[in-house]
C-alpha cells in the first residue's frame, strides 16, 4: 500500500537544474534501514545484518520528470550509537521514518522519533499539513509472514504524523522506490510553504515600515512652526 496525504504535484513534464533534498533515514535497530537504502542506491539487498554507525551515500535521479540530488543518511538504530541523531536531524530536511512489520517495538519507537523531529526542527502544529516538517513513513518487511503490525494501525499512525505511508519490502525492492518520490514530493511541498511564509513575513515587514514612516512624516509636519 502506497498512499499520499500530500497534493498532487505536478512537475507540468519540465525538466529542470537538480536539486539537491539532504534526505535522513531513521529508525530503530535492525528495522531495514540500510538493506533499504542499499537498495535504492544499488538494486541491491543486505542480507547479513551488520549494525551501522553513519554511511552516506549521494545519487542523481529523475523524479516526477524533474532532476535531483538526493544525499542519503543511512543512521544508526542501536542505543549505543544513536548519540548523534539529534545533529543528524538537525543538518537533514527530509525523513524516512522506517519500522520492521515484525517487531512491535520498532512501530512503538517510530513516535519518539517523529516527536525527535518536531522539536529539532520547532514545528508548530498551529501549521497545519502544508507546514509540517517531510517525512515519509515505511511499514519495512512486509515479505515476512510473522507481522506484528497491521496495515491500519501503520495508516493510523501516519495520519497522526500527517505523512504518507508505505509499505514496503527492501528484501522484494516492493515500493522502494516510490518511498523516494514521496519523500521529495515533500520536500518540494515544504520548501514552497516555507518561501511562501518568508515572503508573506517580508511583505509584512514592509507594510510596517511604511505605515511607521508615514506616521512619523504626520507627526513631523504637526509639530512644525510656520512664521
Ligand atoms: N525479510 C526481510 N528482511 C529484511 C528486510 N530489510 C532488511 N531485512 C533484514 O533485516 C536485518 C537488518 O537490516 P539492516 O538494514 O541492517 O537494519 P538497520 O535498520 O540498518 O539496522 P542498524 O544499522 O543497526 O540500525 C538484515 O538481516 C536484513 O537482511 C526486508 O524487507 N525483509
Ligand atoms: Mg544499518
Amino acid at each position: 500500500m502506497v498512499t499520499s496525504a500530500s497534493a498532487t504535484y505536478s512537475s507540468f513534464g519540465r525538466s529542470v537544474a537538480a536539486d539537491e533534498f539532504k534526505v535522513v533515514v531513521l529508525g530503530s535497530a535492525g528495522v531495514g534501514k540500510s538493506a533499504f537504502t542499499s537498495q535504492f542506491m544499488k538494486q541491491q539487498f543486505i542480507e547479513v545484518y551488520e549494525p551501522t554507525i553513519e554511511d552516506s551515500f549521494k545519487k542523481f535521479c529523475m523524479m516526477d520528470g524533474e532532476n535531483c540530488m538526493l544525499d542519503v543518511l543511512d543512521t544508526a538504530g542501536k542505543k549505543e550509537y544513536v548519540g548523534l541523531r539529534d545533529k543528524h536531524i538537525a543538518n537533514g530536511e527530509v525523513f524516512l521514518i522506517i519500522y520492521d512489520t515484525t517487531n512491535r517495538t520498532s512501530f512503538e519507537e517510530a513516535s519518539a522519533l517523529y516527536g525527535q523531529i518536531n522539536r529539532i526542527k520547532q514545528t508548530r502544529p498551529s501549521d497545519g499539513y502544508l507546514g509540517s516538517v517531510p517525512i515519509v513513513l515505511i511499514a519495512n518487511k512486509c515479505d515476512a509472514s510473522d507481522s506484528a503490525v497491521t496495515s491500519d494501525e501503520g495508516l493510523g499512525l501516519a495520519r497522526e504524523f500527517q505523512c504518507p505511508f508505505v509499505e514496503a519490502s527492501a528484501r522484494l525492492d516492493v515500493n522502494v522506490q516510490d518511498a523516494f518520490t514521496l519523500l521529495v514530493r515533500e520536500a518540494k511541498r515544504y520548501r514552497k510553504y516555507v518561501q511562501e511564509r518568508s515572503a508573506r513575513v517580508a511583505a509584512e515587514a514592509t507594510k510596517e515600515k511604511e505605515r511607521r514612516a508615514l506616521h512619523s512624516r504626520a507627526s513631523n509636519a504637526g509639530s512644525c512652526c510656520v512664521m
